[in-house]
């Protein structure tokens, strides 16, 4: 039987940071609809989908940071969309602001990570991320036009990056993994999950045109943003579903772009709007094969031991003499 995953990237246009979560939840339940009625068997949200993207601002006290995280997973707001995936037969990725209560290094304190889970047709999650790659800054740096504050309000993740089998329907079971935003632009975290065989990545991110350290770069974001994507599916024969919070969202143009990539690296959907957007494709999990049976046949072709004569020599070409 084919394994073929019906999947909508569902972006979301732009979130104001006075809109409520059951606005922005009553605004995914309306596509996990629409994914519905496409047949969908998963539908992919962006990261940080349930606020506006929060580390745009400098926040010095605590209960101004922490009305944009999660303390429960469901909690009452967010619990219609587990009853959705229940009722409709319908998975979701969900990423969102997490406070947690658990072990640090020194004891037992309260953790804010940028994560994202997976849950299953029945409502059930069956996998968490915590994002590993956190861009930006931990210090106010006025020069900005917006903060990129997530260095200061996320830890880094604690859980690796582990591929997860989850089971989307008969026939339909398969290894999936997750990333988010800027771990998108790292070829360690395709190859990481690539080396556990993962089958479908799943991503959701907010990407500002206007990369303020590098403002050369933001003709290109569009051009980078599939760049990346295309070339971690192709290099580990897996699919990659990313997903935008895309538009222009409190005065900070966001890009759109949300692209369903094959193995092969080939873009098979895309949302054309920087709005609410469904894109929908089939996804045959049995495509991986052609690509890590052959030109990345990891077993076969890798060469670990030579990368890791680089690595201790700590990858940087040694300074001239003399
Ligand atoms: N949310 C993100 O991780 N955004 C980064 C920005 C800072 C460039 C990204 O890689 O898209």
């Amino acid at each position: 039987m084919p394994r073929v995953i019906t999947v909508g990237a569902a972006q979301l246009g732009p979130i104001a940071r006075a809109d409520t979560r059951a606005q922005v939840v009553g605004r995914m339940l309306a596509l996990m609809h629409e994914a519905k009625a496409n047949g969908c068997d998963l539908v992919v949200f962006p990261e940080l989908a349930l606020t506006t993207f929060f580390p745009r601002w400098y926040f010095e006290r605590p209960q101004d940071i922490d009305v944009f995280f999660e303390r429960d997973m469901p909690g009452p707001d967010t619990q219609p969309l587990f009853d959705a995936a229940r009722t409709l037969g319908l998975g979701f990725c969900l990423g969102y602001a997490e406070l947690v209560e658990e072990d640090g290094q020194e004891g037992r304190k309260t953790r804010h990570f940028n994560s994202a889970i997976t849950v299953d047709k029945s409502g059930a999650i069956v996998a968490r991320y915590r994002k590993i790659h956190l861009p930006g800054h931990a210090e106010h740096e006025p020069w900005r036009r917006f903060q990129h504050l997530e260095k200061r309000y996320f830890e880094r993740g604690n859980l690796g990056f582990p591929a997860f089998r989850a089971n989307f329907g008969e026939g339909k079971a398969g290894i999936f993994g997750m990333a988010i935003c800027n771990d998108r632009r790292w070829p360690e975290t395709y190859r990481v999950l690539g080396l556990q065989g993962v089958e479908m990545i799943l991503i959701g991110y907010n990407t500002p045109v206007h990369n303020p350290p590098a403002p050369e770069h933001d003709a290109l974001s569009h051009f980078h943003n599939q760049l990346v994507m295309q070339s971690g599916a192709y290099q580990n024969g897996t699919w990659v579903v990313g997903v935008a919070k895309a538009g222009k969202e409190e005065g900070v143009e966001q890009i759109g772009n949300s692209i369903i990539v094959a193995p092969s690296g080939e873009i098979v959907g895309a949302c054309t709007t920087t709005g609410d957007e469904l894109a929908v494709a089939r996804c045959d999990l049995d495509l991986t094969a052609s690509y890590k049976n052959t030109t990345f046949n990891f077993a076969h072709h890798r060469e670990p031991e030579q990368y890791r004569m680089i690595v201790e020599r700590k990858g940087a070409v040694p300074p001239a003499k003399g």
